[in-house]
């Protein structure tokens, strides 16, 4: 980075966020591309934005006691980042998963920002979670851990304050525990968290909205560069929620995915994956990805998800986790000819794999664009909420399909006032940027 200010802007975040390596890459990224916004808009500078836009404006965390089915006391460390709230409410998801930490909470509120941000919707930005392992545990242990969490949370949250969702480990029975244990608290009814039953005021198409947004988002992509799905081999990491609706999705617009993983391993099926097999495994039954060659002798199954991107394909659709895409990954995918990468889940890019694709010429869809359609509905349940109404899946849908291809339209459109056409992770990051920049300037140095 060349601009002066913004390395030691990016000094003093690594000084004051020691032993968080992922919030340092997610904030790095970003201030890189931010290089022309300074330059463009002294008055940002002025008003200390960029200082202020790089520390959250609060950070709870929490003790979560519970005790598990043997009568045993357990801990587990609880927490929620509320990062900007300068045009909306905090939003954003809960990540249960051994892995988390502050430092993981972080860079995903961060991301979230910006990408709630381009979704053109009023949504702050914020994350939470547990390093909980939902893995393995019974439903009544879940519950359990769910309702203590929300017993410390459900006072630093509410419908026009902070509004959680699920990410990695909380899905609808999470947020249903979660839903039930806030609502005894408070004695209130209200939309608190998105991604609901939809008995209980969630939204139609929730439960698709971040693999069909991928889709839709990817296609834009293409399209704009005179290509498409049709046709495509396509590999899908993951096999959760983002994973198994873009599977749906891009199937559907004629792309053939060979390959799906989980954190043990992956699977190649040369003939397309049977995503109904994936959904009885993963969706009904909470299983592993390696029982489907059971009941698909043609597939083949390797221990290790990193493998995944050794399978030739010509588009790839990372759907599971942080940096699960490195340097040398991204260079395979590269020799195979590979020509598009598109990121259903968040920060799976090393910043070694970004360099490789953009170098190589790569269609590259960055996470806060690409995967802001989950988000993007859950804003539309909150408006459903709010107007104490339900749209129908088709109007839900078209909706997310409009809003992902205004934000394609956004990341080009900067990337090309900024001097990097064709950059869309700049243009991401510089949309996303100026709209929460313009607000907190206006509302002056809170
Ligand atoms: P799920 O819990 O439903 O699924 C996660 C999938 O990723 C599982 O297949 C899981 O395998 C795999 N995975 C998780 N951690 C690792 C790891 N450390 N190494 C390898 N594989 C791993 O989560 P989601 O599908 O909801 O989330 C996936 C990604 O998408 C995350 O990055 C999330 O932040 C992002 N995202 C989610 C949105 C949503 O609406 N749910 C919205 C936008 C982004 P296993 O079962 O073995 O753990
Ligand atoms: O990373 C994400 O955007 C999510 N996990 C969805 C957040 C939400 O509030 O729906």
């Amino acid at each position: 980075m060349k601009n002066a200010y913004l390395n030691e802007l990016l000094e003093t975040v690594k000084k004051r966020n020691p032993g968080e390596p992922e919030f340092i890459q997610a904030v790095t990224e970003v201030l890189e591309t931010l290089e022309p916004v300074v330059e463009k808009r002294p008055d940002l500078v002025e008003a200390g934005v960029f200082e202020r836009f790089v520390e959250p404006e609060r950070q709870i965390m929490f003790r979560v006691p519970w005790v598990d089915d043997s009568g045993k006391v357990r801990v587990n460390r609880g927490f929620r980042v509320q990062f900007n709230s300068a045009i909306g409410p905090y939003k954003g998801g809960i990540r249960l998963h051994p892995s988390v930490y502050l430092g993981i909470i972080k860079f995903l509120g961060f991301e979230q920002v910006l990408k709630n941000s381009l979704t053109t919707l009023p949504m702050g930005g914020g994350k939470g979670g547990s390093d909980f392992d939902p893995k393995g545990k019974s439903d009544g242990e879940v519950m359990r851990f769910c309702q203590s969490f929300m017993t410390e949370l459900y006072r630093h949250i509410g419908a026009d304050t902070d509004v959680p969702a699920g990410d990695i480990g909380t899905g609808a029975r999470e947020v249903g525990f979660m839903f039930g244990q806030y609502k005894r608290l408070q004695n209130e009814y209200t939309g608190v968290l998105t991604g609901k039953g939809l008995q209980f005021g969630g939204s139609l198409a929730r439960t698709e909205a971040t693999g069909y947004g991928l889709c839709y988002f990817t296609d834009e992509m293409l399209k704009a560069n005179g290509k498409s799905f049709e046709g495509k081999t396509v590999l899908v990491s993951g096999s959760g929620n983002v994973a198994i609706y873009a599977v749906q999705k891009v199937t559907s617009m004629g792309a053939k995915v060979v390959a799906m993983s989980d954190s043990n391993g992956y699977i190649y099926d040369k003939n397309g994956i049977d995503l109904e097999c994936v959904r009885a495994l993963k969706e009904k039954s909470r299983r592993r990805i390696k029982e489907y060659i059971e009941t698909h002798p043609d597939a083949v199954y390797t221990e290790g998800s990193k493998g995944i991107w050794t399978i030739p394909c010509d588009i790839a659709l990372p759907c599971a986790t942080q940096n699960e895409i490195d340097g040398e990954s991204a260079a395979i995918l590269v020799k195979n000819g590979c020509f598009c990468v598109s990121e259903g889940a968040n920060m799976p890019s090393t910043p070694e794999a970004i360099e490789t694709y953009l170098s190589n010429g790569l269609l590259y869809g960055p996470a806060k664009a690409a995967n802001a359609g989950g988000v993007a509905t859950s804003g539309l349940e909150m408006s459903q909420n709010s107007l104490r109404l339900s749209w129908t899946f088709e109007e839900v849908d078209e909706r997310l399909k409009n809003i992902m291809k205004n934000i394609f339209a956004s990341c080009k459109k900067a990337a090309e006032d900024y001097g990097m056409a064709g950059n869309y992770m700049a243009g991401a990051n510089i949309a996303g940027f100026l709209k929460v920049a313009e607000a907190m300037k206006a509302q002056g140095v809170v």
